[in-house]
Parts: C-alpha cells; sequence; structure tokens
C-alpha cells in the first residue's frame, strides 16, 4: 500500500539561517513563513525544521531547554501554529526536528538532577547517566576514556553531586538515560505535544545512540559503547508503537554509521521504527587515513566514487520491495555539496548540476538542504571567529595540540566543518544577501553576489532550473518508485544508471571527477533523447562518447 510521505519532496531548512523575518540578524519562523513559496516554487512540498526550541544554543538548539516553547530567537508558539497553518493550506507538510538523546544542561529536569538539595531531585537524578570518579594515584579521573562526536571527553564533573554526567556531545548536552521509563514516559509526552499542534512528522534527532554500555569500560574514541547498540531499536519500537503508529506521521531516523544489516529493522514496511533513514554511507567518501594533524572526517583526501555509489546501490537493495530509502547529499553536519564532491571554482556550475543529477532521479523521498538549489558553497572564512559552530572550537585545539599550524587548520574548519553548511541564505545580491536588513548572527558568503537566487530565477540555464525541472519530472513520472538498475560500480569516475519509471525510462550518464573521459554507453541508446544536461549540448546530443569535467546528461525514452 502507497503511503503520504513516499510521494513527498522534502526542504531542509536550518532555521536560523533561512530568513530573518524581523530584524535582529537571525533567521525566525515569520522569516520561514515569508519563504514557503519559494520552497513550493522550487517543487518541493515538505519541510524538515531545525530545532525551534527554546535552547541556550549551544549547538544550535539540539540543546533543548524547553521542550514545549518556541525560542524567542525564531518567535512564538502562536508563530509555530500559523506555520502549520500557512503549510497545509499550500498543501505542504511540516516535519519537526526531535532531539531524543538528551537536553541541555539548562532544562528543568537536569537541574533537579545535578542538585540533591534539589525537591525533584529523587526524579529527575536518573533521567540522567551518572557515574563516580575513578580514582588513580589520588587524582580524580573521568570514568572511561571516551571521546564525544565533538571531539571532547564524554563526561564532566559536578561538585554538587560529586559525579560525573555522561554527554557524547557538548558538556551543555547531559545524554538522557532512556533505560530509565520515567524518561521514555516524559518524551512521549513532549511528542504528543507536538503531534497536538498539528505537525506531520519528526526527524529523529541521534536517534541510533539512545543506549549505552553501562559497564563503561575504556575505548578511544569509544563510539561503540554509544552507538548502535541492540537495545535503542526496543526505544524506537516503543516509541513506534505508542506515539508514531496511532498518528499518520512521517518518522525520518537519523542514525548516523547505520549498517544495511539493519535496514529493514528501521525503514522496512513492517518496522514500527522509522519510516526512513538517514545514514550517511555516502557522505564521507573523501578521508585520508594518514593525516594524523586533523583527523577522521576532517582530513580531506581523493574522493572514492565506487564507494558513493556502492552506498546508494547497496541501501537500494536492501530496501527494495520491504522498506523505503531516503536520498540526499547532505545537511546542517556536512560540507557543501558542491565544494566537498564537486568543485566551487572553475566547474562550479557543472558539477553542481551533475550532482543534482545523479542524485534526483534515484528513487526514495528526496531531501534538499537549503541552498543546494542554488549551488551555495563553503564558508570563506579567514578568521577563526567568523566560525560559530561549538564543535569547530574544541576540535581547532586539537589540531593545534596535534602539531598543526593555525593555516592547516583553519583550512580544514573551511573544508569540512559542519559551519560550512549554516551560512545565511543567498536570497539576492544585496549587502546581507536578502537574508536580513542588518549583520547576520554568522557572516554571508561573500560569492552571495554570484551565487543567489534572484538570480537564478532569471536565468534559463541556472541550476536552479535544473533542480526545478528535475523535481517536477519525479513527480510526473513517479520517480520515487522506479525500479533502478546501476552500471559500473567499480568505475573510479562515472556514475551510471537506469531508471524506469511510469511511462519512460531514464539514462543518467555522469563523469564524477575534474578529468576528462572516454565512456562506453552501458546500454544501446537508441530511442533516447537527450533530456538534461551539464554542458556542450551539441556534443551530448550526439550521444558522444566523451564526457568533459563533470559532465552528466540525462537521457529518455517513452515506453
Ligand atoms: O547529529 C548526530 C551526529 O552527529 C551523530 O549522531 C552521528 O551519528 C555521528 O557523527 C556518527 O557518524 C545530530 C545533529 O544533526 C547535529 O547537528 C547535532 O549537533 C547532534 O545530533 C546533537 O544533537
Ligand atoms: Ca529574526
Amino acid at each position: 500500500m502507497r503511503k503520504w510521505w513516499q510521494d513527498i519532496i522534502i526542504y531542509q531548512v536550518y532555521l536560523r539561517s533561512f530568513q530573518d523575518g524581523n530584524g535582529d540578524g537571525i533567521g525566525d519562523l515569520p522569516g520561514l513563513i515569508s519563504r514557503l513559496d519559494h520552497i513550493k516554487t522550487l517543487g518541493a512540498d515538505t519541510v524538515w525544521v531545525s530545532p525551534h526550541y527554546d535552547s541556550p544554543m549551544d549547538d544550535n538548539g539540539y540543546d533543548i531547554r524547553d521542550f514545549h516553547k518556541v525560542s524567542p530567537d525564531y518567535g512564538s508558539l502562536e508563530d509555530f501554529r500559523r506555520l502549520v497553518a500557512e503549510a497545509h493550506k499550500r498543501d505542504m507538510k511540516i516535519i519537526i526536528d526531535m532531539v531524543l538523546n538528551h537536553t541541555s544542561d539548562e532544562h528543568p529536569w537536569f537541574q533537579a538532577a545535578k542538585d540533591p538539595t534539589h525537591p525533584e531531585h529523587g526524579h529527575f537524578r536518573d533521567f540522567y547517566i551518572w557515574q563516580e570518579p575513578k580514582w588513580e594515584k589520588g587524582e580524580r579521573k573521568r570514568p572511561t576514556n571516551w571521546t564525544g562526536f565533538f571531539g571532547n571527553p564524554t563526561w564532566t564533573y559536578n561538585e554538587l553531586m560529586d559525579e560525573y554526567y555522561l554527554h557524547i556531545f557538548s558538556k551543555k548536552m547531559p545524554d538522557l538515560n532512556w533505560r530509565n521509563k520515567a524518561v521514555r514516559k516524559a518524551m512521549k509526552k513532549v511528542l504528543r505535544f507536538w503531534i497536538d499542534i498539528g505537525v506531520d512528522g519528526f526527524r529523529l534527532d541521534a536517534a541510533n545512540h539512545l543506549e549505552k554500555n553501562w559497564d563503561f569500560p575504556d575505548a578511544s574514541p569509544g563510539y561503540e559503547h554509544f552507538s548502535s547498540l541492540p537495545e535503542h531499536h526496543e526505544y524506537l519500537q516503543e516509541l513506534g508503537e505508542e506515539i508514531f503508529e496511532p498518528h499518520d506521521l512521517v518518522i525520518i531516523g537519523e542514525s548516523g554509521g547505520a549498517s544495511t544489516k539493519e535496514a529493514l529493522q528501521y525503514a522496512g514496511f513492517d518496522s514500527e521504527e522509522f519510516d526512513m533513514l538517514i545514514h550517511f554511507g555516502h557522505c564521507w567518501a573523501d578521508t585520508n587515513p594518514k593525516n594524523t594533524l586533523t583527523p577522521g572526517k576532517w582530513a580531506k583526501g581523493e574522493i572514492d566514487v565506487p564507494k558513493i555509489k556502492k552506498s546508494f546501490a547497496r541501501w537500494h537493495e536492501a530496501l527494495q520491495g520491504k522498506g523505503w530509502n531516503a536520498i540526499y547529499w547532505h545537511n546542517h553536519d556536512h560540507p557543501r555539496i558542491v565544494s566537498h564532491y564537486g568543485d566551487d571554482a572553475r566547474y562550479w556550475k557543472e558539477s553542481a548540476k551533475m550532482l543534482a543529477l545523479i542524485l534526483y532521479l534515484l528513487p526514495g523521498t528526496p531531501i534538499v538542504y537549503y541552498g543546494e538549489e542554488i549551488g551555495m558553497t563553503n564558508v570563506d572564512y579567514e578568521r577563526l571567529e567568523d566560525f560559530r559552530d561549538v564543535e569547530v572550537f574544541t576540535e581547532y585545539e586539537n589540531f593545534r595540540a596535534n602539531g598543526s599550524s593555525h593555516e592547516v587548520a583553519m583550512q580544514a574548519l573551511r573544508d569540512r566543518s559542519r559551519d560550512n553548511a549554516r551560512s545565511p541564505m543567498q536570497w539576492n545580491g544585496d549587502k546581507h544577501a536578502g537574508f536580513s536588513q542588518t549583520t547576520p548572527w554568522m557572516p554571508v558568503n561573500k560569492n552571495h553576489v554570484h551565487i543567489n537566487v534572484k538570480d537564478q530565477l532569471e536565468k534559463e540555464e541556472s541550476l536552479l532550473k535544473v533542480y526545478q525541472r528535475l523535481l517536477s519530472e519525479r513527480r510526473k513520472e513517479d520517480v520515487a518508485h522506479g525500479d533502478v538498475t546501476f552500471f559500473g560500480l567499480e568505475h573510479p569516475e562515472t556514475f551510471n544508471y537506469l531508471l524506469r519509471a511510469k511511462t519512460c525510462d531514464y539514462l543518467v550518464l555522469a563523469n564524477f571527477k575534474e578529468t576528462p573521459l572516454e565512456m562506453e554507453f552501458p546500454i544501446d541508446p537508441s530511442g533516447f533523447r537527450l533530456f538534461l544536461y551539464t554542458s556542450d549540448r551539441k556534443r551530448a546530443e550526439k550521444k558522444a562518447t566523451s564526457f568533459g569535467p563533470y559532465e552528466a546528461r540525462m537521457y529518455k525514452r517513452k515506453r
């Protein structure tokens, strides 16, 4: 049976940077409402809004202080209700970001938990994860040597408690204890609150981290002790059964590093956990393990194109006919896709179009990240103080401690930091890019003078127009439910596939790299007409076998 969320096209909005509605330099709900029509014109019909809740903003709202309140930065509950109403009026849906794994340390639950004299301490203490210090040679030590996702130790000492609390993200984001039934009950209440307001679904943040290994063994960084442990599925099933299933919601779970072994458990049609999954299988296919100065995701290396293709192919295969895939290039935790997998200088336009063409004719539910449709690039900041992300500052210190120079550390931030994808939306070429009347909370990219929505709406050949065409084509031909055959998964440069849609077939051929390429057509191209392309039309039309830098073509054949 077909579900409504199989036919949606999602647009992810990073609220803080999308549109300032009241002139304080911060994106907000009224601003978003005023831009719903842009999203609709693009061809998307569902908005995933990053956390809008009251928060001290240590991690831009992923640190929630009050689940039932809208951050004054973003507006009021009234504004939120208006967003839902305005979206529904346009036949659009609203998905909100829900953080289950942790709260802010300023949340009343944690305030009570950390203070033995608080009247409700008894009830709230075990909402979080406390451990006694380890003592070594008379010195107080952390319970384990784990490192969290922002590059810092996962334990912070609390004097009142004389114990450490666990936080796999920043120290202002204590982890909730999902083994505690009262926590699960409290979070269900939160979910119901927003369902009653009328949201159409949730994107569940960091959903595979809910369970921890309470033996607390030493391990560095130790991710395996707080990621993807079997019990987290039980918590998600409980939520699914009691909350998600009875309401006709769409649930998108974020489960970084999830393997296809878990595909059906998460996103199978019979599963009660998610409807679709965000797993990042194709997102960091260009790391360099030899780089010890700025290691891990920070180490930029050669792009492994087969790895990207195989991830799409593997997930497609795992869920085909049995579950549902989300398709996306990136989100607010990654570099901008054109800078990351394309080229944001000489071949900006070609590579951005190539990336769009190869992604948006794949089956599943697409998620377009704001600014992707105009080819927004990584930030151009020269100074550390232009960055905003909590992670940037711990990691900068780590890089310096590893021995990297200031310049090397800064380059790693410009290449890989999450701030790359969080700069203000580039609506036009004005001083603040049409994002705000005043200096934005985070500097706009200088390239907004030539990369912006206004300009691309006026130009027939723009990237934005390609997005519009692709998304409308997808809808018309029911590509979400199409059948894909990948070609040449081992080939280091091509990205080729055939998509069988409702009434026609699409042949997508691409050179993923800058170096020109000779490529044989993987199937007989007779009957196919060129439909979308990134460069020289004449050459492409002739079905030439030579592909220029980042050249991609999409051919179409009626069946
Ligand atoms: O990110 C989650 C996240 O980064 C990890 O859960 C991920 O699984 C890990 O890197 C393994 O690859 C989400 C949000 O998207 C992010 O912006 C927040 O900072 C974070 O949760 C904390 O709420
Ligand atoms: Ca504002």
